[in-house]
């Protein structure tokens, strides 16, 4: 029986991408910030010079696939981070920027085989968002580790 299982440290030069919204970046800068403080506390050289991590910007959460698919197929990261936050208080159109964000976030890691983490937070409210982008406990981190776990997880598995 073999395990395959993802680590967190010692994973050499990993290239990573972060695509981050800017709808709502009062919540998406801070997602951003935890997610590179847990990348920087793994190893990850996260200096605006580094050759580890890129990061795009996007108007919203609905264009965050297709900039996170062209960065996958480019062949240059080994994950792919995508933050956003859509908040349901703001729009009446909440269920299809999320539908379509997520559908098309799972769509671009298995045609890429590149893994896509999915870090948009869907709340009701701006303080929720807040609440779980850094005033209680920060996600953008959790996203960071999970990044680090797929990008080892891939390499561990037969055939990589
Ligand atoms: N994009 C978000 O990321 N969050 C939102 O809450 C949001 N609202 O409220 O509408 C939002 N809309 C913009 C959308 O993602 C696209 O950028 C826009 O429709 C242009 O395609």
């Amino acid at each position: 029986m073999a395990t395959f299982e993802g680590r967190f440290t010692d994973l050499g030069q990993v290239r990573i991408a972060v695509v981050v919204a800017r709808f709502n970046d009062l919540v998406t800068a801070k997602l951003l910030s935890g997610c590179l403080d847990c990348l920087s506390r793994h190893g990850v050289d996260t200096a605006a010079d580094s050759s580890q991590l890129d990061v795009a910007w996007v108007p919203g959460s609905f264009e965050l696939p297709l900039v996170a698919q062209n960065l996958a197929r480019s062949g240059h990261y080994q994950v792919v981070i995508t933050l956003g936050a859509v908040i349901r208080g703001d729009t009446p159109h909440f269920d299809v920027v999320v539908a379509e964000a997520s559908k098309g976030i799972a769509t671009v890691a298995r045609d890429t085989g590149v893994p896509v983490i999915f870090g948009v937070l869907t709340t009701d409210t701006m303080q929720q968002a807040l609440e779980r982008a850094g005033i209680k406990s920060n996600l953008g981190w959790s996203y960071g580790l999970e990044a680090l776990e797929m990008a080892s997880l891939m390499k561990a598995l037969p055939g990589h």
